[in-house]
C-alpha cells in the first residue's frame, strides 16, 4: 500500500531520472513499448501521450515496479555516520531533488509559493532554464526560459506580497571580453509556478556573486554585487582593480562597495558580524579575506587575513564563511581560487591565526550550522575536482584547535551548498548542488 501510494505520488510530480528509466524498462519487460518521462507521463513509440493505454500499463507496471521501488527507497539512505567519532553522530539521511541537473551550481532556498514552506532553486550554469523545485514534493517550475551562462540568483521579497523577487546574474565569463554580465530581476506573474517575468537592471562584466542584504539594519533590503575580474585583467594573472557593487532596488542605480580589490574576487558573504548594525559582506579574493560594513553612510573595508601565502595568482583565498564555537567566532576559507585547502581561522590576541584543516582537490563552497546543537558550528564543504566527496567537519574542542571530518556523500562535488530547515522539524539540514555530478540534494538532519 506504501509502494502503491508511492508510485501514485511520484506521477503526480517530477520523477528522478533514474526512477523514470527503471519504470521504462519495467514496462518493457512486460511487452509494453511505453516510454516513463521524468515528468510522469507515459509515452508511446512515437512520442504520444499514452491515454487509454495507460491504465493497463500503470497496473501492469506497477506490479512489476515494485520491487524496483524498493530498491529506489533504499536510496534514501543514512550517511556519513561516523560513530563514536568526535563529530558526535550528526546524522543525515540523504534525498535526491534533481539527479539529472547539469552544471548544477548554486542552490538558491526560498519560499516561492507563500505555503510556508521553503523551496530550492537549482541554478545551473549551462542550461538555458532556471527552475525551482518546490517542496515537499519537489515538483519542478520554470521560472525563466533562453538563459545563457546564468552564474548566481539572490532571492528576496521586496515588495511585501510574501512571494520573493529573484536577482539572477547571467552571460557570465572570466573576463570582460567574454562577459557580458547581466544582472536582472525575475518577478511572478500571479502564479508562481508558471514563467516569471524578467527584465534586465545593469550590466557589469563577469557579474558573479550577488547576495541581498541589510547593511544599516533599516529592514530596506539592498543587493551587493562582486563581479570577478577587473576590465584589464587576463588569465591566469587576472592582475587589475575589480569594484564590488551595491544597488537599492528603488533605483538600481549602481553603486561602489569599495574598488580596493584586486585580481578575482571569488568568494561573497553575507552575515551580521560582531554587532555591526545590520549585515557585513565578506570577499574572498587573491589578496584574501575582507569584511565591508556600511556605517553613517559609507562602506569600511577591513582586512580579515591575507589567505594563502602563496605568490599571487595562487594566493588568497575563494571562499568565505564564518561560524561560531560557543562565545568564540571563527572564519573558515577555501584557499586559494578553486584549491584544495579548507582553512579555519581563530581570534588570538587580536589576530586571526591559520590553521589549515584539510586538504581537499577542489573546493568551491563553504556553509557552516550547528547540525548537532552542541553551540559548535559544524563546517561543510566538499570536492568538485576529480574526487567527489561531501565532507563535514566538528571542532574537536571548544577553542576549534583541532577537527575530525566525515564524509557525507561521494556522489556530490558540490558547486554550492545551503542551509535551511526545509522539513519544519527545527533542525537545520543541508542543501547541496553539484556540476561534475549533475545533482540537487538535500541532506535531512537526522542527529538523534
Ligand atoms: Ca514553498
Ligand atoms: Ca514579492
Ligand atoms: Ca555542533
Ligand atoms: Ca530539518
Amino acid at each position: 500500500m506504501d509502494s502503491a501510494r508511492r508510485l501514485t505520488g511520484a506521477f503526480a510530480h517530477r520523477l528522478t531520472g533514474a526512477f523514470a528509466h527503471r519504470l521504462t524498462g519495467a514496462f518493457a519487460l512486460l511487452g509494453l513499448d511505453a516510454s516513463v518521462r521524468r515528468d510522469g507521463t507515459v509515452r508511446d513509440r512515437k512520442g504520444d501521450r499514452m491515454a487509454l493505454r495507460w491504465r493497463t500499463a500503470a497496473a501492469a507496471g506497477l506490479a512489476l515496479a515494485m520491487p524496483l521501488l524498493a530498491l529506489d527507497t533504499a536510496e534514501l539512505r543514512s550517511t556519513g555516520v561516523q560513530e563514536g567519532g568526535a563529530a558526535g553522530g550528526v546524522r543525515f539521511v540523504t534525498h535526491n531533488i534533481d539527479g539529472e541537473l547539469a552544471s548544477g551550481y548554486q542552490p538558491v532556498v526560498a519560499d516561492l509559493n507563500r505555503d510556508g514552506r521553503p523551496d530550492v532553486i537549482g541554478l545551473s550554469t549551462r542550461i538555458g532554464e532556471l527552475a525551482w523545485y518546490e517542496n515537499p514534493g519537489w515538483e519542478r517550475h520554470v521560472l525563466a526560459t533562453g538563459l545563457s551562462r546564468s552564474i548566481n540568483a539572490a532571492a528576496r521579497d521586496l515588495d511585501g506580497d510574501g512571494i520573493p523577487e529573484i536577482a539572477l546574474a547571467h552571460e557570465f565569463g572570466t573576463t570582460h571580453a567574454s562577459s557580458l554580465g547581466i544582472l536582472s530581476l525575475l518577478t511572478h506573474a500571479g502564479d508562481p509556478r508558471q514563467p516569471w517575468s524578467i527584465r534586465e537592471v545593469d550590466r557589469t562584466p563577469t557579474v558573479h556573486r550577488i547576495r541581498w542584504a541589510d547593511p544599516d539594519g533599516s529592514g530596506r533590503p539592498v543587493l551587493v554585487s562582486a563581479p570577478l575580474s577587473g576590465p584589464a585583467a587576463e588569465p591566469p594573472e587576472y592582475r587589475d582593480a575589480v569594484p564590488v557593487y551595491w544597488y537599492r532596488p528603488d533605483d538600481w542605480r549602481r553603486r561602489t562597495v569599495t574598488d580596493a580589490g584586486q585580481g578575482v574576487v571569488h568568494g561573497l558573504l553575507v552575515k551580521p558580524w560582531r554587532g555591526g548594525p545590520g549585515d557585513a559582506a565578506f570577499t574572498a579574493s587573491f589578496t584574501g579575506v575582507h569584511v565591508h560594513r556600511y556605517l553613517d553612510g559609507e562602506w569600511s573595508r577591513e582586512t580579515v587575513a591575507a589567505g594563502d601565502p602563496a605568490p599571487w595568482p595562487a594566493s588568497g583565498a575563494s571562499e568565505v564563511e564564518v561560524g561560531r564555537l560557543g562565545e568564540r567566532d571563527f572564519v573558515a576559507t577555501i584557499e586559494p581560487w578553486h584549491g584544495p585547502q579548507v582553512v579555519v581561522y581563530r581570534e588570538e590576541a587580536g589576530s586571526w591565526e591559520r590553521r589549515v584543516i584539510d586538504e581537499i582537490g577542489s573546493g568551491h563552497t563553504i556553509v557552516t550550522a550547528d547540525f548537532d546543537g552542541d553551540g559548535r558550528d559544524e563546517i561543510v564543504t566538499g570536492d568538485r575536482g576529480d574526487t567527489r566527496r561531501l565532507n563535514l567537519y566538528a571542532a574537536a574542542d571548544a577553542d576549534g584547535a583541532s577537527w575530525s571530518r566525515q564524509v557525507l556523500d561521494e556522489d556530490m562535488s558540490p558547486s554550492g551548498c545551503a542551509v535551511a530547515d526545509l522539513n519544519a522539524d527545527g533542525r537545520i539540514d543541508l542543501i547541496c548542488i553539484g556540476g561534475r555530478t549533475a545533482n540537487l540534494k538535500w541532506y535531512e538532519n537526522a542527529t538523534p
